[in-house]
């Protein structure tokens, strides 16, 4: 491969925007001749950690297994992205001690809580509110953001290929 691998790591809240982020920068770096992998909760929650609930206990489970999914795949030369709230700040700490310093990007999916919940596009927030899902981060469990991240992208105030464009240039060689 040639190149070194790296995670791109997204983290925020519930639409914030962290899925359409990945899969654009996916795309982004595939029309480069970089291929990359993205992880989220779609293929990770639904097979590998599909045990796993909402609970703070679960999500530090969930974040430790992909951390090291991630670790695999980045000493073959991957880019990863990954597309998870991961809303605890120590998660995010030990995911990057797994991965390697240097291999790991952290990408604040910054979008206010008002504007995901204005968005609510799978109408979970009104839900949370109801109480029908508990433990549901940035209403009834915290979210803890990056203290000094690679990127912060407020979803509501950039356009999706600036924010792209700003992303790819974390990658090395790109
Ligand atoms: C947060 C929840 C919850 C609760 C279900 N809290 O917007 P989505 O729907 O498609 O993405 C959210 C996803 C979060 O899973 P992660 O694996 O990214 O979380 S973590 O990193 O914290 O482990 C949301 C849905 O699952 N979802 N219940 N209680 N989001």
């Amino acid at each position: 491969l040639g190149q070194k691998g790296c995670v791109l790591w997204f983290t925020g809240l519930s639409g914030s925007g962290k899925s359409t982020l990945a899969k654009a920068t996916q795309k982004a770096l595939h029309q480069l001749g970089r291929y990359a992998i993205v992880l989220d909760g779609d293929n990770i929650r639904h097979g590998l950690n599909k045990n796993l609930t909402f609970s703070e206990e679960d999500r530090n489970e969930n974040i430790r297994r992909v951390s090291e999914v991630c670790k695999l795949l980045v000493n073959h030369g991957a880019i990863v992205i990954t597309a998870f709230i991961s809303p605890f700040r120590q998660d995010r700490i030990n995911a990057k001690a797994v991965i390697g310093q240097e291999s790991f990007k952290e990408v604040f999916v910054s979008t206010p809580l008002a504007v995901c919940i204005e968005r609510d596009v799978k109408g979970l927030y009104a839900k949370a509110q109801r109480g029908e899902i508990k433990n549901f981060t940035g209403i009834s469990q915290p979210y803890e953001e990056p203290l000094m991240p690679a990127l912060s992208i407020n979803t509501s105030e950039e356009h999706l290929e600036a924010s792209v464009g700003r992303i790819v240039g974390l990658v090395s060689g790109s």
